[in-house]
């Protein structure tokens, strides 16, 4: 089955679960790390997402993004700018890749955005249009960005930061030339290309009660009672370190309570260079707030990050002498932050040590300790499968499983314990957590992998 569009992926949901019931199973003594974010989120029916850059979907970055969220978002792609550079001439890759990259990662795809007052392309911007031209320009782009993606996208942030800070409505290239109705028009035309995408407006500094989201609040009134289709409000949450606005649940509450969805669209938290151990445990402090804030409102559909590690951050390029504003550092390595996130999600915190690499093991496995290897769930494209080792008269100190895809299958990525692929061969070993299986216990751990043709199960060996 493919991800539910307006809700969470069952898949995701199942695996959770199924990640988290094996985690109790483990051995005592075993300290019970979480299963990844998005197993975590799945559980609490929430999304848990990160915007990415589309050319860096390779290597770990690649891994921790499938491997951790549920959703993501194209960081630049799906920008004006970036789909047709010149009039008419359209450049879909790197927009392409991502949504080809959440769909083979079980993952929901966030459009990002449609009309702006940014990073339009300057073919647009140095125009001399007519009102009327300009209606028909911003009509074809959502219509063709929009049509292109239906029914393979979750939701859109179809306007992006339409507000002062006072509560007024930004004046530029839309409002001035088309009043404040071009609100209103482009979410109707979102609608019409794809009417089972969330359509949301989106904004930064609206994540208190304040005046700013006091302006965006009477706008998402008047467009529900005059039957606009919208059907959410991103709040961006671009935070300064310490700076959590204590009114954030309270409105998030407010907008849900219009009848709305509310997603925190682009989390991070900055502190000013360099970081260190205080500033990054107080930076967890944030992130754990904002997120529980997010799940404490049931219509608080869930939290994207705006990059997941701090390599790949508007902060610094923006803000002199601040950055580290993510929940990875540098080196792809979880911060405390991390743990936050996962804490605020229902789990302990406790990473397992870091990227859930196994370190070895081997030998000659002892009789009486057997792997099942089952397909939890499998999609047009990808499956994802667990193995449990279970130990009866005999146990493990340190495992690893082996087997043979016979029919092309690729594993994308895997939790509760370090696999790699060469050619059909794979092989796991466990997490710094769950090297032991005890007599009478077991251990699961599961992956994805595409496939294609036929899904053949095969044979799991030990040792
Ligand atoms: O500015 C932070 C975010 C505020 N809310 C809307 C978001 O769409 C926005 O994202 C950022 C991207 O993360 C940056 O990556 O938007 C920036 C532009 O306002 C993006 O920065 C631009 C750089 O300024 C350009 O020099 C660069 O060519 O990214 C471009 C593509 O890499």
């Amino acid at each position: 089955m493919r991800t539910l569009r307006h809700g969470l992926p069952l898949t995701s949901l199942f695996t959770g679960a199924a990640t988290v019931g094996a985690l109790l199973l483990a051995a005592p003594g075993a300290h019970a790390a979480d299963p990844p974010l998005r197993d975590l989120a799945a559980a609490q029916g929430k999304v848990v997402g990160t915007a990415v850059t589309s050319s860096k979907l390779s290597g770990t970055y690649a891994d921790i993004a499938g491997r951790e969220f549920n959703s993501l978002t194209p960081g630049n792609a799906m920008k004006w700018e970036s789909v047709e550079p010149s009039q008419g001439s359209y450049n879909w890759s790197a927009a392409d890749r991502v949504v080809d990259f959440a769909e083979a990662h079980d993952q929901q795809v966030r459009g990002h955005t449609l009309v702006w007052h940014s990073q339009n392309p300057s073919w647009l911007t140095n125009g001399n249009w007519t009102p009327d031209q300009l209606r028909t320009l911003l009509h074809d782009h959502i219509d063709t960005e929009v049509g292109r993606y239906k029914g393979r996208l979750a939701s859109w942030d179809v306007v992006n930061e339409a507000f002062n800070e006072d509560g007024t409505l930004r004046s530029d290239l839309w409002s001035d030339n088309l009043g404040s109705g071009y609100i209103a028009d482009a979410l109707t035309w979102a609608h019409a290309a794809d009417p089972g995408a969330k359509l949301y407006i989106n904004d930064y500094n609206v994540e208190g009660v304040n005046a700013k989201s006091d302006g965006l609040y009477d706008l998402v009134r008047s467009l529900k009672q005059d039957g606009v289709p919208i059907d959410g409000v991103g709040l961006q949450a671009h935070l300064i370190l310490g700076q959590v606005p204590s009114t954030l649940q309270q409105n998030i509450q407010r907008f849900a309570d219009l009848g709305v969805d509310v997603a925190i669209t682009e989390l991070d938290v900055r502190m000013q260079l360099p970081s260190d151990s205080g500033k990054l445990t107080r930076q967890a402090a944030d992130f754990k707030s904002v997120v529980s804030a997010c799940t404490a409102v049931t219509r608080c559909v869930g939290v994207t990050v705006w990059g997941f590690a701090d390599s790949d951050s508007w902060i610094p390029d923006v803000f002199d002498g601040y950055g580290a504003a993510t929940p990875y550092d540098g080196d792809y390595q979880p911060k405390p932050a991390y743990s936050a996130i996962a804490e605020a999600l229902g789990g302990t915190g406790d990473t397992g040590g870091g990227d859930g690499g196994g370190d070895g093991g081997g030998g000659t496995p002892p009789e009486g300790c057997t792997a099942a290897y089952s397909v939890v769930n499998q999609w047009n494209t990808g499956f994802t499968g667990q193995v449990t080792l279970s130990c009866s008269g005999a146990s493990l100190s340190s495992w690893r499983a082996h087997w043979t895809f016979g029919a092309g299958q690729h594993l994308t990525q895997a939790w509760n314990a370090g696999c790699s692929q060469s050619g059909a061969e794979v092989s796991c070993a466990n997490a710094s957590y769950n090297g032991t299986v005890p007599d009478g216990g077991s251990v699961t751990f599961g992956f994805n992998a595409s496939w294609s043709g036929s899904n053949p199960v095969p044979e799991v060996t030990l040792g």
